[in-house]
């Protein structure tokens, strides 16, 4: 048994608040929006999970239907940045990132999720060995409501950033619509051991993972990380930023720091964007030299395991979060897309598209803490 470093720290929900939404909660009263009470209530199947050896797709609950236009919180997310980013102007030419499979290593991730299922292949868990990275105590296959606690619901959330089912009329679109997510459970609720991150890193390498997202931290330099991701130059790694708001260009912020020296390596920040008004979010580790890109990272919306409010016991499977380890699933998504279109590009080449295709946006809100300015953007991909 190899040594457990401890140390790794969640970048989502520290010091922030978790809003889940229930109904009534989002958007304007004339707002039809579908809560997780409704959207949940669509006939579950008998379903049989399939373990073995050989990556599969986890057995969806229900056949998905694509011929209405639009996911319930399409809007929402819109205003909160993927209009900002171009999004729709990518997916209007492209939207399936099947054929490039994305590694996402985080918490307890809910597989079974009605807007995840159909785009979640097998993965690992490296807290409990096994093959489901379900939140503990949490049954997916029923779907069980709890009373989450934050650090439940973390991978959840940055898995339906990266690929939560598009233009099926639920919950909300990922960058990707239609994905191949290897769901990796390293962090045990907001903490874990450097040893997991790297055993899930690992595992990902074998199982032809060709961009692993880190939405995770620690204000230290860790060497075993640095040469884990340097010996795979063909993944790429695309990290958040951290959540100190701090400037990182003097620190060590593994792995997000890594960026300085690993072309393999995109660290992220987390942008604010409402309408028009984009600035740095308040929390955002920033610095001109590891810094790479901002991305939408507050108040972004995603999906959640199941969760119902205390005091009157309305559920949802919906929550807004704040946040890099929100920024960070915008870019992991956003290269998927272009590496699925360009399938021969390396792993350098999608990072010099993802940061040449970036722009300024006017006047300049990252001059000074993210390096050349850059704000990403999808659409300028396509
Ligand atoms: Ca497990
Ligand atoms: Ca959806």
């Amino acid at each position: 048994m190899h040594s457990r470093i401890s140390g790794i720290l969640l970048d989502g929900l520290k010091g922030l608040s978790l809003s889940i939404l229930l109904a009534g909660c989002l958007g304007s009263e004339s707002t039809t929006t579908t809560t997780g009470v409704t959207s949940e209530s669509s006939s579950s199947s008998t379903v049989e999970r399939t373990r073995g050896a050989v990556p599969n797709r986890w057995t969806s609950r229900t056949d998905s239907n694509y011929t209405v236009g639009e996911d319930a919180y399409y809007n929402d997310r819109m205003t909160t940045g993927m209009d900002a980013i171009d999004a729709p102007e990518a997916w209007s030419q492209h939207s399936d990132c099947q054929t490039i499979k994305v590694g996402v290593i985080d918490s307890a991730i809910d597989v079974a999720h009605p807007d995840l299922v159909d785009n979640v292949i097998f993965g690992w868990d490296e807290v409990g060995y096994d093959y489901d990275p379900s939140p503990p105590g949490y049954d997916s296959l029923s779907q069980e409501a709890r009373y989450m606690d934050n650090r439940d619901v973390h991978g959840t959330h940055v898995a339906g950033i990266v690929a939560a089912v598009g233009n099926n009329t639920i919950g909300v679109p990922g960058m990707c619509w239609t994905a191949s997510i290897v769901a990796m459970k390293a962090l045990d609720g907001r903490y874990g051991y450097v040893s997991d991150i790297i055993e899930a890193i690992e595992y990902a390498d074998q199982q032809g993972v060709r961009i692993i997202n880190g939405s995770w931290g620690v204000s230290a330099h860790v060497q075993s990380l640095y040469d884990a991701m340097a010996s795979r130059p063909h993944i790429l790694f695309v990290v958040s930023a951290g959540n100190n708001g701090q400037n990182i260009d003097s620190l060590s912020y593994s792995p997000s720091t890594f960026s300085r020296s690993l072309p393999n390596v995109i660290s992220v920040a987390s942008a604010q964007i409402n309408g028009s008004s984009i600035s740095l979010s308040y929390f955002s580790n920033y610095g001109t030299s590891t810094v790479s890109i901002a991305a939408p990272g507050s108040n972004i919306i995603s999906t959640i395991p199941k969760s119902c409010d205390r005091s009157t016991g309305a559920c949802s499977e919906y929550a807004s979060l704040s946040g890099t380890s929100m920024a960070a699933p915008m870019v992991t998504g956003a290269a998927a897309l272009i590496w699925s279109d360009n399938p021969s590009l390396g792993a350098q080449d999608v990072k010099a598209a993802l940061l040449g295709d970036a722009t300024t946006p006017a006047g300049n809100p990252f001059s000074g803490t993210v390096e050349n300015g850059r704000l990403m953007n999808i659409g300028n991909s396509f």
